[in-house]
């Protein structure tokens, strides 16, 4: 993550404290040891699918934002799973469906720690970020919301965060109201304030936005929504894979994100939810796992986390969720963002060098995302004279079509990083833009 106007030499990832306790001279120098505690080649090894050609040249994976690649120890986690330890869970007195609900059950605690919930019960498993905002959208659509209500979403959000908000209005009469977004990419929070009021009943946006990399000031939209009894729900699809997050410092009432986006299997994700919001709202689906006592006249709902997870879940998905967690842990995202912050800084230095090209925001705070364009080209055929260099970049609108509308375009050239990518990479992307900057003419 790169703060504007700050060199990311001197971010202050490590604080005095640790300064003291790591026996170094200066933030600068302890940051300098971050970036390097952080080897990229090491780190390289154990994602066995970079170590491949793709038409002919290395693969350069700058699709990160899409969905990031994963660790061997993951991949092995699901066979592992599949080859010696699956059953169904919740359900069996045999010791195989035993052994699968304690080590799913773990993963809930893995979880728990990783954002600093207060309670395992507040993390419900779903299939992953869609799922937990619709989850949250048809739950609350039940009491919260009436018509007249308000729900404010950002100009920047996913298709993920608008479109259910938009059911839920059109069930409910309820409004949407939009949080503009300013020319560098940065939330406008004045607007905000005024878009706040009484009637404000929801305020949902993304920590990190997955088209800018724009980090969005939470605290602070947080606040003053509570000011006003609104519940405030974050995605943060895009920020778990880069930054540490903690929900009870955010003080926000849920927080949703997906395991593929951070190293770990697709289908997999996750609903985090304050326990008595949670226990307030009524089930999402219905089924099995979900209740206590079924009888024709009337069902009685299980306790949380299960009464929001009905059928038998993404089990071999959840295993590998655990051991993403587990990698990350061990990388350390001081060192993750250390690392990315430094790698960010590069490329945006590199991709400004370039002739024609525009960056599309700038916001004051981004992680490691970046937009841009190649002078009247069609972000698809940049796209295309890349991949056939090798490197995989997203092209088009990234869902998030209302932002793209904001700033007059139909789309970007996005390259999305991660801490397995390297400076040399951004050489090559350097290249290969230039190249397609030579081919279009
Ligand atoms: N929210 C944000 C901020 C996202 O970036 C995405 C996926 C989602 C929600 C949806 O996540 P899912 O795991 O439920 O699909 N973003 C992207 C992207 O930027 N390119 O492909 C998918």
């Amino acid at each position: 993550m790169r703060t504007s106007g700050e060199r990311c030499s001197s971010k202050s990832w490590i604080t005095s404290t640790q300064v003291k306790n790591n026996k170094v001279e200066t933030l600068e120098e302890a940051n300098t040891i971050a970036v390097m505690a952080l080897d990229p080649n090491k780190i390289r090894a154990d994602f066995p699918i970079l170590d491949q050609e793709v038409n002919g040249y290395p693969l350069v994976y700058l699709d990160n934002g899409a969905s990031s690649q994963k660790p061997k120890a993951v991949i092995d986690t699901i066979s592992k799973y599949y080859e010696h330890e699956h059953s169904n869970i919740h359900r069996g007195v045999h010791t195989l469906s035993g052994k699968a609900t304690e080590k799913y059950e773990l993963v809930r605690g893995k979880v728990r720690k990783l954002i600093n919930a207060a309670h395992e019960h507040e993390i419900i498993f779903t299939r992953g970020t869609t799922e937990s905002i619709n989850l949250l959208a048809s739950s609350l659509g039940g009491s919260a919301i009436s018509e007249g209500d308000e729900i404010i979403v950002s100009e920047l959000e996913h298709h993920s965060n608008i479109v259910p908000w938009q059911l839920l209005c059109e069930k409910s009469g309820a409004k949407l109201k939009v949080i503009p977004v300013d020319d560098n990419g940065n939330v406008e929070l004045g607007a905000y304030d005024e878009l706040l009021n009484d009637k404000t009943r929801i305020v949902s946006v993304a920590h990190v936005s997955n088209t800018l990399g724009t980090v969005l000031p939470l605290k602070e939209i947080i606040e003053k929504a509570h000011d006003q009894g609104a519940l405030v729900v974050i995605d943060g699809a895009q920020a778990v894979p880069h930054m540490s997050v903690d929900v009870q410092d955010l003080n926000c009432d849920f927080y949703c994100f997906s395991s593929h986006k951070m190293f770990g299997p697709t289908g997999v994700g996750v609903l985090y939810g304050k326990e008595d919001l949670l226990n307030e709202l009524p089930p999402y689906h219905g089924g099995g796992n979900m209740i206590s006592r079924v009888t024709f006249e009337k069902t009685e709902y299980n306790e949380l986390p299960h009464k929001f997870e009905a059928g038998t879940p993404n089990i071999a998905g959840g295993m590998g969720l655990g051991a993403a967690i587990d990698y990350i842990e061990a990388l350390g995202y001081e060192n993750i963002e250390a690392y990315e912050s430094d790698l960010l800084s590069y490329a945006l230095e590199k991709l400004k060098g370039i002739e024609g090209l525009r960056l599309i925001g700038e916001p004051e705070e981004q992680a490691c995302v970046i937009s841009f364009l190649l002078g009247e080209h069609h972000p698809s055929d940049v796209g295309a004279i890349l991949d056939r260099q090798g490197i995989a970049v997203r092209t088009g609108h990234h869902c998030t079509q209302p932002l793209m509308d904001r700033y007059g375009i139909a789309g970007t050239v996005r390259a999305s990083f991660s801490f397995y990518n390297t400076k040399e990479e951004v050489d090559i992307l350097v290249a290969g833009i230039e190249k397609a900057r030579s081919m279009l003419g």
